[in-house]
């Protein structure tokens, strides 16, 4: 007999899975946001309550397991081939001609099934009697990596088969990738975190896969294509007969299907479909490289079989990555939020890949040397993976007798300081804190979608908050007036009061966008969910050690240094304070909090300046140990902490006879043994 909560768990299951289906595979959602919530969180409390109902096929179960040291290496039954590629028109007549003469007798035209050939990575899933129990990267075609916490986490894969009755075995292959939307966002965000950025969507989807925090997997929404289809022979169903039954199939079980496939009566419309789509794909929302042919019947592809390192019955047509020269009209200097300093090309304006490109990245100093570029050159320009532009090569046959090379500023060209390289790094930088260019970038993450989500405050606004002198710091947005800000450019009263309410409701975000907003070094809004998570409050952060906070799941130590380092710089200290007083969500102070400390029930307020801990450290390191501690002073202050250039908060203090402690008998305090006291 089952349970009746083990009735409701498999139909609160079965909901969610098909409204995930008919969201994600569909894109035809039939249920509410908030009615799938609804149902997502009474599974997840039922499962909490009764962990014997979680089965491998939950929803929940894709959320992301504990990271991982390594990933197993696992051997694949089937090889996984690679293809062989046809790069025009004809080199698709003689791959045909070539496996023509394997076939008995003249069949008249061949079948195709023409597939968009996504750029992406291959996967490898396992179903066992319709459940994924694993998930593997196709390697180096014969064994791969076991990285099934990790393809669990991508919604377009099917934890359980859509199938009646499933197969004992099956193994569905495709491509999982990154869309071009998710690419810029997570390329966007590491250059928020000042981390590098990927070149293009392959390389991002094949390093996201061997990611080995699954949470930081489900945060870069992979997506996937299935292609192929492993049957044992034993099912009691019809077997598919073809490729084109074949992902007919696979779209009934549940999978994503590339809805551009074609089935071609001949290699002529092999032709036309490779024509059309050499310009249709530029409009797609991922990037493809070209089409995958596949001799449709499979009883012609057992016949013609494989070469030593391809499947004779398919071939990859490639489309050309385009190449065009242009003319270099000057060189500038971009200053990025992290003061990284990038020389950019202005080009003479030409077409590239659908768009027309009229700058290109130089990436850094060592590059420039490498390219020896002048100015005036005339340069090769390609998109990188068809997304970001670069100079390839300079045409110095080209070159004008007078032209001049071409050098790294020395000097900031925003702020004029002298700009650095350390040993080691290929990125020189500006280390001017007030420099306006910083400035700028740091407002504009600050305001962007997945921290502040301030609308209305965009780019040309910034620079001019900046160049007005209007916002010095991040704290300084919430001191703008609608007057101030319907004085500016282009700014309606109406738009004046729209931006002051977006700041008002930008102040209720949570402590975690705060974290991201802040920018630190490698810092990404996934690494600010993991540490707040952990540190729910601003003044826990700053007081950890690198070491306990590279005791955090998912956090290195680099990524702890740096935020370690972030908190003990005065002007960011200040900060800190500054966003608190115009009132930023910094964290609770009640969670977590050691509640039974020696110092539980006593009151503190701090003033002044000490000498080596900021107010924020040691407000946290008061709560660490169970004391709370207060703006004002008042009878039911215990302690006044008081450093340099304490003011009437000290004279209060002294008026009620309220104790008072420098830093080293706040420490003193801190590490006393409450027993002894
Ligand atoms: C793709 C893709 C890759 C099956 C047998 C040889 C190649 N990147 O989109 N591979 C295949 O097929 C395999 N199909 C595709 N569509």
């Amino acid at each position: 007999m089952v349970s009746e909560t083990a009735q409701r768990a498999l139909e609160l299951r079965r909901l969610l899975q098909r409204a995930s289906y008919e969201y994600y595979v569909l894109d035809a959602p039939t249920m509410a946001d908030s009615v799938y919530d609804q149902l997502y969180r009474e599974l997840q409390t039922l499962e909490s309550q009764h962990p014997e109902l979680i089965t491998p096929d939950s929803p929940t179960q894709r959320v992301g397991e504990r990271p991982q040291s390594q990933f197993v290496s696992v051997r694949h039954n089937v090889p996984l081939y690679s293809l062989e590629n046809a790069f025009s028109l004809e080199d698709l007549q003689n791959w045909q001609g070539r496996f023509q003469k394997l076939l008995a007798g003249d069949l008249g035209d061949l079948e195709y099934v023409c597939e968009l050939k996504i750029d992406g990575s291959a996967l490898a899933l396992t179903y066992e009697n319709g459940v994924l129990v694993r998930g593997a990267t196709r390697g180096d075609g014969q064994s791969g990596e076991d990285i099934t916490a990790n393809v669990r986490t991508l919604q377009t894969v099917p934890l359980r088969l859509q199938l009646e009755e499933p197969p004992a075995v099956v193994e569905v292959r495709g491509e999982a990738f990154l869309p071009l939307a998710s690419f810029e966002r997570l390329n966007q965000e590491r250059a928020a975190a000042g981390e590098p950025l990927f070149a293009n969507p392959r390389n991002a989807a094949a390093g996201t896969l061997r990611q080995l925090d699954a949470r930081i997997v489900a945060a870069r929404r992979l997506d996937f294509f299935a292609y192929t289809l492993h049957l044992p022979q034993g099912w009691n169903q019809p077997l598919p007969q073809s490729q084109w039954q074949a992902l007919e199939l696979l779209s009934r079980m549940g999978f994503r299907v590339n809805p551009e496939r074609q089935l071609c009566p001949s290699l002529g419309a092999v032709q036309a479909y490779c024509e059309h789509w050499s310009t249709g794909r530029l409009d797609l929302p991922y990037l493809t490289d070209g089409v995958v042919v596949k001799l449709n019947a499979f009883n012609l592809q057992e016949e013609v079989g494989f070469t030593q390192k391809f499947p004779r019955w398919a071939i990859a047509y490639k489309y050309p990555a385009e190449e065009v020269p242009t003319r270099v009209l000057q060189i500038s200097v971009n200053v990025g939020r992290t003061g990284a300093v990038t020389p950019v090309a202005d080009l003479t304006p030409v077409e590239v890949a659908g768009t027309t490109v009229s700058r290109a990245t130089l990436h850094n100093a060592d590059r420039l040397a490498e390219l020896d570029l002048h100015l005036g050159d005339t340069v090769v320009i390609r998109k990188a993976g068809e997304i970001i532009p670069e100079v390839l090569r300079v045409l110095t046959e080209l070159r004008p007798a007078d032209a001049v090379p071409y050098h790294m500023p020395t000097e900031c060209p925003e702020c004029g300081q002298p700009v650095v390289r350390p040993e080691g790094e290929a990125v020189t930088r500006c280390i001017n804190a007030s420099c306006p260019a910083i400035l700028r970038g740091a407002l504009q993450h600050w305001a962007s979608r997945d921290a502040l989500d301030i609308d209305g405050l965009g780019e040309k606004l910034v620079r001019q908050l900046v160049e007005q002198g209007l916002v010095k710091t991040l704290a300084d947005l919430y001191r703008l007036t609608a007057e101030q800000l319907a004085s500016l450019e282009r700014m309606g009263k109406k738009s004046a009061q729209n931006l002051v309410a977006a700041l008002e409701h930008s102040r209720e975000r949570p402590w975690s966008r705060v974290l991201y907003g802040l920018g630190i070094r490698h810092v990404g809004s996934v690494n600010a969910q993991l540490l707040t998570e952990h540190f729910p409050s601003v003044e826990q952060l700053a007081a950890a050690t690198p070491e306990q906070i590279s005791g955090v799941y998912g956090i290195g130590s680099e990524i702890a240094q740096a935020v370690h380092q972030w908190f003990t710089i005065p002007a960011n200290q200040d900060l800190i304070e500054q966003l608190r007083a115009v009132g930023l969500q910094l964290g609770s102070q009640e969670t977590n909090r050691p509640t039974e400390g020696h110092l539980s029930g006593k009151t503190f307020v701090i003033t002044g300046t000490l000498p080596t801990l900021s107010r924020t450290e040691a407000k946290g390191l008061i709560e660490q140990h169970g004391g709370k501690v207060t703006d004002s002073v008042s009878s039911r202050t215990d302690y006044l902490v008081a450093g340099e250039k304490a003011g009437s908060k000290l004279d209060k203090a002294q008026k009620l006879k309220i104790p008072v402690l420098d830093e080293a008998q706040l420490q003193a305090l801190l590490t006393a043994n409450p027993s002894e006291s």
